[in-house]
């Protein structure tokens, strides 16, 4: 195999804004369902690790200079949409443009493209106060605002947009699940919340053409292959209702125009109205993929929408180990290349760039006796992130129109629900000094993007035998 990746294939790393930025109050910035959530009883730790997280409001420059250092050729984060309004519509908070846009020049001033993400899960309380979030349809709207009030403001700079992540993720753990902001736990909630995302995004794309000339277009989608538990056909068929509800749902009316049928089948269907399927399928430069596992799928007739219990996830008190990261997500790298079969065939191959594929593990920082410098043996991570970009390789060997691929994610961070526990960096943070540390995957990466070989020997740190 060709281990070669072009010259212009795009090697990045990416945040979030909540997941990274701290200072909650700062310069007129308004709360978030983040906010809201990490603040209720008994989140005292969630709260305090959110309100830091890395500091990087502060030391957003340090950040970038990080970036720079490892030679990544693009950075994806998010703009917090409470610090362009607070309270999620209305005119725009100076500030927070005038953050955004300094973050934006020093990306380019050190080569790095900037791709910033629209929403990532931090919606302005004030809408899911007012009218439900995104459960209502107003909040489309207003989303194409703040969309178009972005794109006028970096819009001279910035190329490269993605709408919104993970669309599926927001609505089924915050909406159906209640595990995140905006902690609601609602079968009827569910549906509804992924459509007007989907619509929001059709939305943005226009207003962010329409501001922006020459501007590329995505959306983050995350898929998480789902397979049978057991050899049955009560099992495929859990599998495949599964499949349609966690990643066909985001997938199918982006890139064709319709709902998975087993999607409208049931009782509960998604608002459609007239006009919706087509503003959601507009035509996009690019799909955004996240991926990190597979689950399995087992027949539960009374589980809502899947009738299906979904068990690949282990519980996360089992010790790591190679094939089990600190998340108790299970290593599988071949459902990687199952998707991208699935976006060549199904799909019609669009151009495709991973948006976020990484690992966590319980790294610590350690000293070397005879240099004195402090780093992190990461060799699983380095591993991982081996793995899938072989899987890449192959695929654009196979026919895959893939532009790029950004590690989730530049530095640790606080993740969601989990906290500063979880560590999916390339930069170590210690959030008691927030000292940051390049971790031996970070060099790696930074070899790699260098040779753009995969496996150059210049690229052996931190690789197993590190
Ligand atoms: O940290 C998250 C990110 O915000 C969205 N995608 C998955 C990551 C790891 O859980």
């Amino acid at each position: 195999m060709d281990d070669r990746f072009s010259e212009d294939f795009i090697f990045g790393a990416s945040s979030s804004a909540f997941q990274i930025e701290g200072a909650l109050d700062r310069d007129g910035r308004g709360p978030s369902v983040w906010d809201d959530f990490v603040s209720r009883p008994g989140r005292e730790r969630l709260r305090s690790d959110a309100a830091t997280a890395c500091d990087h409001y502060a030391r957003w420059a340090d950040d970038v200079a990080i970036a720079g250092e490892l030679g990544l050729d693009a950075y994806r984060f998010s703009v917090s949409w409470p610090r362009i309004q607070p309270d999620g519509s209305g005119e725009p908070n100076r500030a927070g443009i005038d953050f955004y846009s300094r973050l934006v020049d020093a990306l380019l001033e050190r080569g790095v493209r900037p791709f910033p993400t629209l929403f990532h899960w931090d919606l302005p309380s004030a809408l899911q106060r007012g009218s439900g979030g995104f459960r209502a349809r107003d909040t489309v709207a207003r989303f194409g605002d703040y969309a178009g009030i972005v794109a006028r403001a970096l819009g001279d700079r910035v190329k490269d947009w993605i709408t919104i992540n993970e669309p599926f993720e927001y609505a089924c753990f915050g909406h159906l699940f209640g595990t995140h902001a905006p902690g609601v736990k609602n079968p009827l909630a569910y549906l509804p919340v992924v459509h007007h995302q989907l619509l929001a995004h059709g939305r943005a794309v226009s207003a962010i053409r329409s501001e922006a000339a020459g501007a590329r277009v995505g959306i983050a989608l995350s898929w998480t292959p789902v397979h049978p538990a057991r050899d049955t056909e009560a099992d495929a068929r859990a599998a495949a209702r599964t499949n349609a509800f966690m990643n066909g749902v985001s997938f199918d009316p982006i890139l064709l125009g319709r709902y998975p049928d087993l999607v409208t089948g049931g009782l509960l269907k998604p608002p459609v109205r007239d006009g919706d399927m087509e503003a959601i399928s507009t035509p996009i430069d690019f799909v955004g993929l996240n991926y990190y596992s597979r689950e399995r799928a087992r027949n539960a007739p009374l589980v809502p929408f899947i009738r299906a219990d979904v068990t690949g996830k282990e519980p996360r008190e089992l010790p790591e180990t190679d094939d089990r990261t600190a998340m108790g997500w299970e290593v599988y790298h071949d459902g990687l290349a199952e998707i991208l079969a699935e976006l060549r065939g199904r799909y019609g191959n669009p151009p495709v760039v991973v948006t976020e594929f990484g690992s966590a593990w319980s790294d610590e920082v350690e000293t070397d006796a005879a240099t004195g410098r402090a780093g992190v043996r990461d060799a699983r991570r380095v591993r991982y992130l081996r793995g899938q970009l072989a899987v890449m390789r192959s695929a654009i060997g196979a026919g895959s129109d893939l532009r790029g691929a950004f590690v989730w994610s530049l530095t640790d961070n606080f993740e969601w629900a989990e906290g500063n526990a979880k560590r999916f960096g390339l930069v170590h943070v210690d959030y008691g000094t927030q000292a940051r540390t390049v971790k031996d995957s970070g060099r790696w990466y930074s070899a790699l993007i260098a040779s753009r070989v995969l496996d150059a020997p210049s690229s052996g740190q931190g690789s197993e035998e590190a």
